[in-house]
């Protein structure tokens, strides 16, 4: 029996593996994120492990384009000659390196190593870049720390009010939901989706509410919020005097916008405005009067924008006028979506990040680091350029020549990409790690089989900050090797100074030091006390005293509750600006994710039961909508702009907007929805405008 975690998203549900020799068999466990139930990809898991296009050699591409297997010696040779020699001719930034948020934190932390002491190279990032990084830019920016839930996740199942915008966790973390059932018996659940999404529904067929904005617009929902709270004289002055810093330039900012300017831009009505405004300011006062918490939290639907940034500042304005982050009474938190989403933006797979969520251009900070590693400071690369510039820059005179990417499928989940794809094409010689052939995968020249999930120790940290361990069930198949130590083997080959151990543990001790002082500090955790359950969130220094008693909370729980991390101890309201213009008249094109398929869908499309229920892509549209554009239900629609067409069957839904449909991101070719997609990027975190684009939809004919 091995007590581990799901392989996909960040809930990291508590899972079984009994390994009966025969067969492996799955079950959900009682760990405090899922209380024993998983969604349907957690349950089918195992599926991935036992598939029949399981990669099991490296496969080298052949002059006639085909694949062929070879062996690790002659791959390994290979990707080191490559690299030397692409070096040698065009300076180490020729060869680039994307990681994932789904690697753990081990393989995170040696790919960062690997990129900066084995390649020499700045040029490093990778796909929470796609995710996290407007979430992680705006608790930066207003905390001085960005740790996804600065509080336990439980602590939601006590809340009187939760505000959540651009999260749809009924379909993206069904067990979630356990932890809404009260705040929706006290009628306090209020989503914010353009869609009526399913989390929506958990609102609006309860006693809660649902504020359906015209789409990009919650920058200015935001505002108007803001603007009731102070017009009214309804913030916490107490706590906004004694923890916080701005407020004068926070007020200037959301002067102008009084509920119905607001409502004409939204769509939201300005009683509705109020409303929400009134309700939240009334719970937040009586939370702090012994009363329950209150809560606003954010999803990728407010933050994949070219002004997601701003838009996590403003929600986090809001939060903070209302006295909530750093108290008993509620707080702020963004969703970390991938399995390791919140560890792999800690350990230095980012383009200016080393280790401990350090600054690569800080000189404390590479020392420190440096002193780790072994070697001169002199020789860690400075920053780098961020996913979307470092993808669509390759194979041109400032780009990379070669690229190695582990646990990523661009092709398919990065914006415009048509670009992207052309962009891989560019290059010299590109390497993917994976272990099924993704569509990235297939454009590679090398393509290199590893372990999955039940197959590697290692450790992942939570949507919480919670650190936990993931553990080997079973043997892995054919020729599939760790990434740590293909990290390992290739340092010796590119004879990179400092140390690459195969060993997960090893890794982690060396991360420990790493972290050690900085603001994700590992250093107090060990693997042994994580099996016996202990609970740990980060920071967790050296020396802390760690239980595993069920009930105790080890290292911090709760970020805050002092002072923020911030110099000197506040949290900075940011005053943030939009344009008082309505959006055009345009059909707006959202995008987002199905219960059933993860991500670019590699691995959800490959397993029988998710493929069948959803086995292509859908274009959810208001009937209203599809009768101006003569589409009926099922037809196949071209939806086009300037960038590209992808073609998707129209799924009729009385849930969508007039103005608005959606398409999920999860297949591949002609049915990708990032062939609409506009690459701009918010100028802080270089998060690229993922969740709007317009489009115009032509209904092929003939087609049913
Ligand atoms: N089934 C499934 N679960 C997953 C994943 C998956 O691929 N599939 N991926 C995991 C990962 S990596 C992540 S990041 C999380 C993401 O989890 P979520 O953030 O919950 O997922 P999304 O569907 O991307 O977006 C949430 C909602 O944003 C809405 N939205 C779109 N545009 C806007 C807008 O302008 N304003 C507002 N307010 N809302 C908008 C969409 O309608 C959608 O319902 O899910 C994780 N869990
Ligand atoms: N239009 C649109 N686009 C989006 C989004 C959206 O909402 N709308 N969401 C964005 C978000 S939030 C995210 S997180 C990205 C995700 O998009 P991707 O970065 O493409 O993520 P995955 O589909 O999870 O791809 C991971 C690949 O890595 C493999 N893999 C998994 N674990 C490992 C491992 O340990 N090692 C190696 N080597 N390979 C592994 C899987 O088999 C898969 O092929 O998509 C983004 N793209
Ligand atoms: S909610 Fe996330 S972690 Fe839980 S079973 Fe589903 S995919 Fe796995
Ligand atoms: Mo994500």
């Amino acid at each position: 029996m091995t007590a581990t975690h799901c392989p996909y998203c960040a809930l990291q549900c508590g899972i079984t593996l009994e390994n009966s020799g025969a067969q492996l068999v799955l079950s959900g466990r009682d760990f405090e994120t899922n209380g024993g139930a998983l969604c349907r990809k957690g349950f089918s898991a195992t599926k991935l492990l036992e598939h029949p296009q399981r990669l099991q050699t490296p496969l080298l591409r052949q002059s006639d384009g085909s694949f062929a297997p070879i062996t690790w010696d002659r791959a390994l040779d290979l990707i080191a000659e490559k690299a030397l020699s692409i070096r040698s001719e065009s300076g180490a930034d020729a060869v680039a390196m994307f990681g994932s948020g789904s690697l753990t934190n081990e393989k995170a932390y040696q790919l960062g190593k690997f990129a900066r002491l084995a390649l020499g190279t700045s040029r490093i990032d990778y796909n929470g870049r796609f995710c996290m990084s407007s979430a992680a830019a705006g608790t930066n920016k207003a905390f001085g720390l960005d740790r996804g839930m600065p509080f336990p996740l439980a602590d939601l199942d006590d809340a009187a009010m939760i505000l959540m915008l651009g999260s749809n966790v009924a379909d993206t973390m069904p067990p979630f939901v356990r932890h809404l059932d009260t705040v929706r018996e006290r009628g306090g659940l209020i989503v914010v989706d353009p869609r009526r999404s399913a989390t929506a529904k958990l609102s609006a067929e309860g006693a809660g509410w649902h504020l359906q904005p015209t789409p990009a617009t919650d920058l200015q929902l935001l505002l108007g919020l803001a603007h009731v709270v102070l017009a009214e004289s309804l913030a916490d002055s107490d706590y906004l005097a004694a923890r916080t810093t701005g407020l004068d330039a926070l007020r200037a900012s959301v002067a102008a916008w009084w509920p119905e300017r607001t409502a004409a831009i939204t769509g939201v009505p300005a009683e509705e405005i109020r409303r929400t405004a009134r309700a939240l300011a009334h719970a937040a006062r009586e939370a702090k009067n012994g009363g329950h918490p209150v809560y606003i939290l954010t999803g990728r639907g407010i933050e994949q924008h070219a002004n997601g940034t701003d838009t996590v500042s403003a929600a986090i304005n809001l939060a903070l006028l209302l006295g909530l982050p750093g108290t008993m009474a509620g707080g702020y938190g963004t969703i970390t979506g991938q399995g390791n989403g919140q560890g792999g933006r800690e350990h230095g797979q980012k383009c200016d990040q080393l280790p401990g969520y350090r600054k690569i251009a800080d000189p404390e900070h590479r020392a420190h680091v440096a002193k780790v590693w072994g070697v001169d400071p002199e020789i860690i690369p400075g920053p780098g350029i961020p996913a979307v510039q470092l993808l669509n820059t390759l194979g041109t005179a400032t780009g990379a020549r070669m690229l190695m990417i582990h646990g990523a499928n661009p092709v398919v989940s990065a914006p415009d990409a048509n670009q992207i794809f052309a962009a891989l094409r560019r290059l010299d010689f590109l390497v993917v790690a994976d272990f099924f052939l993704s569509e990235t995968a297939a454009e590679a020249d090398l393509v290199l089989p590893v372990l999955q999930w039940a197959e590697e120790e290692g450790t992942m940290t939570n949507l919480e900050g919670r650190i936990l361990r993931r553990r080997a069930a079973i043997a892995p198949p054919g020729q599939a090797k760790s990434e740590l130590w293909i990290f390992s083997e290739l340092a010796q080959r590119l004879q990179a100074p400092g140390t690459f151990s195969p060993d997960a543990a090893e890794v982690f001790a060396e991360l420990k030091l790493a972290s050690a002082g900085g603001i994700s500090d590992y250093s107090g955790v060990n693997w042994e006390q994580l099996d016996q359950g202990a609970k740990i969130y980060w920071p967790c220094p050296e020396g802390s005293t760690i239980s595993t008693d069920p009930a105790a909370r080890n290292g911090t729980p709760r970020l805050f509750l002092d002072r923020f991390a911030h110099q000197d101890g506040k949290a900075q309201l940011i005053a943030v600006y939009a344009p008082v213009a309505s959006p055009s008249k345009k059909i707006s094109l959202v995008t987002g994710r199905l219960l059933e398929h993860y991500q670019s869908g590699t691995q959800t499309r490959r397993v029988d039961e998710l493929a069948a229920t959803s086995p292509d892509v859908r274009l959810e549209i208001h009937p209203s909508t599809a009768l101006a554009h003569q589409i009926s239900d099922g037809q196949l629609v071209e939806v086009s702009n300037q960038r590209g067409t992808t073609i998707a069957r129209a799924k009729l839904s009385t849930d969508m907007r007039l103005d608005t449909v959606f398409l999920p991101f999860h297949f591949p070719r002609t049915s990708t929805a990032n062939l609409l997609t506009d690459p701009s990027v918010d100028p802080f975190s270089a998060m690229p405008e993922f969740k709007h684009a317009q489009v115009s939809l032509n209904p092929i004919k003939g087609e049913n």
